[in-house]
């Protein structure tokens, strides 16, 4: 054999190995945006039935009224619906195609581009978890630790309810699980004391993230001002609280966001969590949650899994929420 020859085939074989690398990628990008689609496919069922049908019949006069009335059902909210849909109609789509690119350019739009990535700025980064009872903070906690684990950042929970015996045995089960030290404190203690202690017990280890859980069930407007706000004092250390997640039921709809304004008056949330999408049709929600707090919706919860939860990416979203029609 020949140099010449010997080149060819190594170039033929380097060609052959990156076409392989190539299409491995690529399947595994299909099956991670694959996930998400699946489990958004509720929202995506009924905001599509209601625009095929609207489309169906061609563009006339009840058009609009049926896209917005399939928005509303996704629960994007009155104003967004109604600023979408005067958006879609001034671009004066004649098809079906054109009508669904608007629509997904002005969803685009109402998202808009916002940093969603969770800040590790400090060391030990802290990141704080708030929310209503049931929504899904707990579960959120520990599918964060095994996100962080999984990069192989070490992490350290604080079991900050202490009203319920129960609350603490959960969050310490959810530890094992993923292998991750929790600290709690006495049925009755002080909450602030927790996150404390968990600080502490980061620093002396040297510990990546403290991700500090609370308690959901806080009676009166004032306790809770009052004892998030001495958490989120204490858990800053001397220095400060990376995230402030607030978590956000999907299934609660439009009710929910009534619920949490008190807790993005009472803590500087950073971020938004939203649960439950697999589980909803009104996946349109993070539109409206979006505007109605001014926060990013960060990270999307799609299950009961320790791999349920997945950053929340706009593009991917609203292809999903289109992708019935
Ligand atoms: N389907 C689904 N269920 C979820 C999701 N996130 C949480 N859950 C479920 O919601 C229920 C409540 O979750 P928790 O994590 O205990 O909620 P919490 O906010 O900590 O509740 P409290 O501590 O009582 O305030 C549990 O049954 C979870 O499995 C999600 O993304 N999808
Ligand atoms: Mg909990």
């Amino acid at each position: 054999m020949d140099n010449t020859t010997l080149v060819a085939l190594l170039i033929i074989a380097a060609i052959v190995v990156l076409i392989g690398l190539l299409l491995i990628r690529r399947r595994g990008e299909s099956k991670d945006s694959g996930v998400e689609r699946n489990r958004l496919a509720r929202t995506a069922e009924t905001l599509g039935v209601a625009l095929r049908h609207a489309w169906g019949s061609g563009i006339d006069g009840s058009t609009w009224g049926e896209i917005e009335d399939a928005l509303l059902a996704a629960d994007v909210g009155v104003e967004a619906t109604t600023r979408i849909v005067d958006g879609v109609r001034s671009t004066k789509p004649e098809t079906a195609e054109e009508t669904r690119d608007a629509l997904a350019s002005q969803l685009r739009g109402e998202l808009g581009k916002v940093g969603r990535t969770l800040a590790t700025r400090s060391h030990p980064s802290v990141w704080l978890v708030v929310g209503v009872n049931g929504s899904g903070k707990t579960t959120t906690v520990a599918k964060l630790a095994k996100g962080l684990k999984d990069e192989g950042k070490t992490v350290i929970l604080g079991a900050t309810d202490t009203y319920r015996a129960a609350a603490n045995e959960q969050l310490q089960t959810w530890g094992d699980r993923v292998g991750v030290d929790v600290v709690g404190g006495q049925v009755g203690g002080d909450p602030a004391s927790v996150a404390f202690d968990t600080l502490a017990s980061a620093r002396a280890k040297g510990i990546d993230v403290v991700i500090v859980d609370t308690a959901g069930r806080l009676h009166g407007k004032k306790n809770l001002m009052a004892e998030l706000g001495k958490i989120h004092r204490v858990a800053a250390g001397d220095g400060l609280v990376d995230e402030v997640l607030l978590v956000l039921d999907a299934t609660a709809g439009q009710n929910g966001l009534a619920q949490v304004r008190e807790f993005a008056e009472a803590v500087p949330v950073t971020g938004i969590v939203l649960t439950k999408l697999d589980g909803t049709a009104r996946g349109g929600i993070i539109i409206a949650v979006e505007k109605s707090l001014g926060v990013p919706v960060k990270l999307i919860g799609v299950g009961e899994g320790m791999d349920d939860l997945v950053p929340f990416d706009p593009d991917i979203f609203v292809d999903a929420l289109l992708e019935e029609s």
